[in-house]
């Protein structure tokens, strides 16, 4: 349950909108492509001397979901911040209810619920996850590895294995699948494994994903179509490995009908794509109803939208390793003043108010690449 607030509410006075560049240490490769550098919108809203932050989980080319950041940054600009300027709100179901009518845009919309529900819990001196009913101290995390060839994946597993990270993600296509498993699990024959496809396979390659289930995966996530739930269902009925699904689930009606066709057994939540935590929230506790564990996905985000899955990723459904790992391994140098690196296979809960950390006005201001604001 989220806590409550008495009193006036909170009043956003202003707001600044910007884009960074932050260099990846290693080229992140999945089925639909590969990334070198992460582009960041950043937003920051501010009411009574407090500022919150929230960062946007869209690429520059709509090639996860249907969102880029050019139409992203248009509409906070154009509309949603405009929206907000000078308003008072009585909670964060008040920011969501204002932005509901917008369609879609569930990466944009995240980006002022995200940034409003940070303010939220530091005007109320609580951290995040106390306002989102979570309470552990550390949460567990595995690592997702992106493609290469295998005996370097092999190498990579190994690594990560040794620091404790509690799963290994290894990104899969057509082609480099059955057979990367298949080496990787001949050397770490116990270790939590899973598999993600980006959406990049169809019914048609049923066989071949079937071959999947003798290597004791826990998950296979997002075999099919990003806009797909029915496909899922028939597929899983064709394996014994778990369906996870991460681009599917935009909503919490989304993921219940997706639950309510047995097309998932586990579910990938990104509060950022999902239109931020709330939705988070509901998408947890119809999962957990649903008896069906959650976990926190994650789209090499900067420390700021790291800091909020790790929040979140403190409530109980959460029961799997999320994709939380240190930025250090994406980064030579965070967007925040804190370090968020894990110890053993566990990242700790940044402490004190809202989601913890603060940016770093001096390094983030050498990697802008626009700035606007608003309000006073
Ligand atoms: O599907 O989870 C995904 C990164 C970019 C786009 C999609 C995905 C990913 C990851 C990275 O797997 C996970 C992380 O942030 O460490
Ligand atoms: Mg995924």
């Amino acid at each position: 349950m989220l806590v409550e607030r008495t009193g006036a509410g909170l009043r956003i006075d202003s707001a600044e909108l910007r884009l960074v560049r932050l260099e990846l240490l290693t080229p992140f490769t999945i089925s639909t492509g590969t990334m070198y550098e992460k582009i960041i919108p950043l937003l920051t809203l501010r009411a009574d001397g407090i500022e919150g932050y929230a960062e946007g989980v869209m690429d520059p080319l709509p090639d996860y979901l249907d969102e880029q950041i050019a139409g992203g940054m248009a509409l906070l600009r154009d509309v949603l911040l405009p929206q907000v300027m000078g308003q008072r709100f009585d909670n964060p179901q008040a920011v969501e209810r204002l932005l509901s009518p917008w369609r879609g845009h569930t990466m944009t919309k995240a980006m002022v619920e995200m940034a409003f529900m940070d303010l939220w819990a530091k005007s109320l001196g609580l951290p995040l996850k106390t306002l989102l009913g979570g309470s552990s101290d550390a949460i567990d995390v595995g690592v997702s590895l992106g493609i290469g060839p295998i005996e370097e994946t092999v190498e990579r597993v190994r690594a990560h294995v040794e620091q404790g990270y509690k799963r290994i993600k290894l990104k899969i296509k057509p082609g480099h699948d059955v057979g990367l498993v298949e080496a990787v699990r001949r050397v770490f024959p116990t270790q939590s494994l899973s598999v993600d496809a980006n959406s990049v396979y169809t019914l048609a390659d049923t066989m071949k994903l079937a071959r999947l289930d003798q290597y004791a995966i826990d998950y296979i996530e997002q075999p099919l179509a990003w806009n797909d739930i029915q496909d899922h269902a028939t597929l899983q009925k064709r394996l014994v490995t778990p369906i996870c699904l991460d681009e599917s689930i935009r909503s919490a009606r989304l993921c219940r009908q997706a639950l309510q066709i047995d097309a998932a057994r586990v579910i990938n939540i990104k509060v950022g794509r999902v239109g931020g935590h709330l939705e988070s929230v509901r998408i947890h506790d119809l999962s957990a109803a649903f008896d069906v564990p959650v976990w926190c996905g994650g789209m090499l985000e900067s420390g700021i939208g790291r800091a909020h899955n790790i929040h979140i990723s403190t409530l109980p459904n959460f029961s799997k390793p999320g994709d939380t790992s240190s930025a250090s391994r994406y980064f030579a140098r965070d967007l925040i003043h804190e370090k968020l690196e894990t110890v053993n296979g566990q990242m700790p809960v940044p402490e004190g108010p809202g989601i913890g950390v603060t940016p770093d006005r001096d390094f983030i201001e050498t990697i802008t690449l626009s700035v606007e604001s608003f309000g006073r």
